[in-house]
């Protein structure tokens, strides 16, 4: 049997700029195994890039796209058992984080077969510390409320203190009510299997009556204590569920924490959100996440009362949802690997690697997610970010096009081209199949990051453009989304798109939402335009921007960083007038997976922070409260359960 440090290594390492001096780059692959390498390249992905613009010695490079770079070493090189080849990059754009380096690396064989290496984790010269992993743990304050609920509530009145109970027995007097409860019977047994939070009377259940009232409001509720039972009354069935995960909250806190959190045996608690859109988004483009993955992710979403899921379902890097249609965008865009027509961006191996969801699979989550009060609302980004899709319809391109243009993230010619009649074709035959599947109301269609030098090249967009009174590439753009809202609009779909959709003039603001990412400024900007506005800017609410600027903290950094408590302080409506408050729809949560690397990763990225805009989406902002949301956040769950080590 072979041992794991045989065959190939590869090790990187970072030095960071010093004056006007370059980062420096540094990749050491070595040859473990008995036998000496020759006639070979080495494919090398991960989160980060070689820009055109770096400077390479000891290799050059024999194909690059994106976050995936071939490097060919020099035509006789040799690598003997036990030898080192190293290739040293002074780097325009830095590496500011453990997992922004390689993560996967192989060897191309002249035959083109490959062998993957080993891959640590990229070391920084000058910080030695241990790599993060894991959900943070966040310090405890010792005069917290009694009980331990997020988002907490609008109005909490009890007191006393009984012993935690076993779990709840919900006695559901009519078809609605147990409606409910068998939904939220589901919702514990993905989130705390075998803790019996839902059981019989006979088993010792904890007795909860239920009923509604429709003056509470959409997703309101109303907990009433007794030493012996309690009674949660919700506006709908989402607010009664919601009523019962603030009682489950309750009890988890109580038994868990019995000294710090109690279970009441009187008083009353008031609930309802303060804003109607409490959303999260997930990009399963850059990572594919399973149905069961996407399942356990909506009951975390529902246990933080969340209730928008934004779905993004392409990118640059895959196509993940089932088309009748176009069967090859998910037979071949769906899919990365060595010689594939994606290759293996981010960090995937040389194997083919990621997956879809059927439109079965579709049905069935999203049936779920109504099951939890969460509306899914699905994109597809267009017209940039479409290099899969142009991969597998490259008849979508302008033929007569040189294409010289890339993406900020480095893919040439990505974007949907509005002189094409048959990309009008395509994009309705798509999205007529995707609206059937989704029952929302909205439908977001992308409009980020479009390059500006877009279709400059294309005879086609030029001669469009002309008829168009506007200029270039916005122009363009306003135009290709104008039609693509028409046709949605028709399919009784409000479009959501992120803020670039108001350039070249915009889309009608009557039948859209618009997601503004940039900055906090960005979501201001546009209510003032009169579109209605979900809030998501990066520097606090990408969950994929690290905790801190140091190395050993995973994920991004373009937009900064932001700790818990900086997520949470984050205002949405700081400065806004009433008029531009009034087009406030909510708050998002955005969730990029480039850097989401491993499991471990995802957790330290996400979770407390998706917690602390719950809060904020849910809590008055007069009654928000960091140490208190502190002391409770590690009761809330997180998608694989991996935490930080405890003698950090
Ligand atoms: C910008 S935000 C993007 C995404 C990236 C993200 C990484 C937006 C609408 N576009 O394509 O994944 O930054 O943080």
């Amino acid at each position: 049997m072979s041992s794991a440090a045989e065959g190939f290594v590869l090790e990187s390492e970072w030095t960071p700029p010093e004056g006007d001096e370059r980062g420096h780059y540094r990749l050491t692959l070595s040859n473990r195994g008995s036998t000496p390498l020759r006639d070979f390249r080495l494919g090398v992905t991960g989160p980060s890039r070689i820009d055109e613009e770096d400077e390479i010695s000891g290799a050059t490079i024999a194909e690059r796209l994106s976050t995936y770079c071939v490097f060919a070493p020099a035509e006789d090189l040799v690598l003997a058992s036990g030898a080192s080849w190293v290739i040293d990059i002074k780097k325009t754009v830095p590496l500011r984080h453990w997992t922004d380096g390689a993560t996967s690396a192989f060897v191309i064989h002249a035959d083109n077969s490959t062998t993957s290496a080993m891959v640590p984790p990229t070391r920084h010269m000058t910080d030695d510390q241990a790599p993060l992993r894991g959900t943070m743990r966040l310090p405890v304050s010792e005069d917290a409320p009694s009980i331990s609920v997020i988002p907490w509530p609008r109005s909490v009145e009890v007191s006393g203190r009984r012993s935690v109970p076993t779990g709840f027995a919900i006695l559901a007097e009519d078809g609605a009510g147990e409606v409910v409860a068998d939904n939220f019977a589901a919702l514990t047994q993905f989130l705390f299997p075998g803790e019996g939070i839902v059981r019989d009377d006979e088993e010792g259940g904890y007795p909860v009556d239920c009923r509604f009232d429709e003056t509470l409001g959409e997703e309101g509720y109303v907990i009433e204590f007794a030493g012996d039972g309690a009674e949660v009354i919700g506006g709908t069935e989402t607010g009664l569920l919601y009523g019962f995960i603030t009682l489950a909250q309750i009890q988890r806190g109580a038994r868990l924490h019995p000294t710090r959190f109690a279970f009441p045996t009187s008083g009353r608690i008031e609930d309802r959100p303060a804003m109607r859109w409490r959303g999260c988004h997930l990009d399963v483009a850059r990572r594919f996440y399973s149905s069961e993955e996407i399942k356990q992710f909506l009951s975390i979403l529902c246990w933080n009362k969340l209730n928008v899921l934004h779905w993004h379902l392409s990118d640059d890097e895959a196509w993940r949802v089932e088309i009748d249609a176009y069967p090859a965008l998910t037979e071949t865009a769906a899919w990365r690997g060595y010689g594939q027509a994606i290759p293996p961006l981010l960090g995937a191996g040389p194997e083919p690697s990621g997956g879809y969801y059927t439109q079965d699979a579709v049905r069935d989550i999203v049936d779920l997610a109504e099951d939890f009060g969460i509306d899914v609302v699905p994109e597809i980004d267009m017209p940039g970010h479409c290099y899969a899709l142009l991969q597998v319809l490259p008849e979508l391109r302008d033929k007569n096009e040189p294409g010289t243009g890339k993406s900020i993230q480095a893919f040439p010619n990505n974007s949907l081209n509005p002189g094409v009649g048959a990309v009008y074709t395509a994009v309705e035959t798509i999205l007529g199949e995707l609206v059937e599947l989704f029952p929302s109301q909205y439908f977001h269609v992308g409009a980020d990051e479009v390059p500006a030098n877009a279709w400059e090249t294309s005879p086609l967009a030029q001669g469009l453009l002309q008829k168009l009174d506007g200029d270039g590439t916005a122009a363009l753009q306003a135009h290709f989304l104008q039609r693509v809202q028409s046709f949605l609009s028709r399919k009784g779909k409000i479009t959501g798109a992120w803020e670039e959709a108001a350039h070249g003039g915009g889309i009608e603001r009557e039948r859209c939402y618009l997601v503004g990412w940039q900055n906090a400024e960005a979501g201001r900007k546009l209510a003032a335009e009169g579109y209605d506005v979900v809030v998501a800017p990066g520097q606090t609410y990408y969950l994929d921007m690290a905790n801190s600027a140091n190395w050993h903290e995973p994920g991004a950094s373009w937009a900064g960083h932001s700790s818990p408590e900086s997520t949470y302080a984050f205002d949405p409506a700081d400065g806004w007038s009433a008029a531009e408050k009034a087009k406030l729809l909510g708050v998002q949560a955005c969730i990029w997976s480039e850097p989401m690397t491993d499991r471990a990763v995802f957790d330290r990225l996400v979770f407390p922070r998706l917690s602390a805009i719950a809060e904020t989406g849910w809590t008055p902002r007069e009654s928000r409260d960091y140490a208190r949301f502190a002391t409770m956040a590690g009761l809330m769950p997180s998608l694989y359960r991996t935490s930080e080590p405890a003698d950090k």
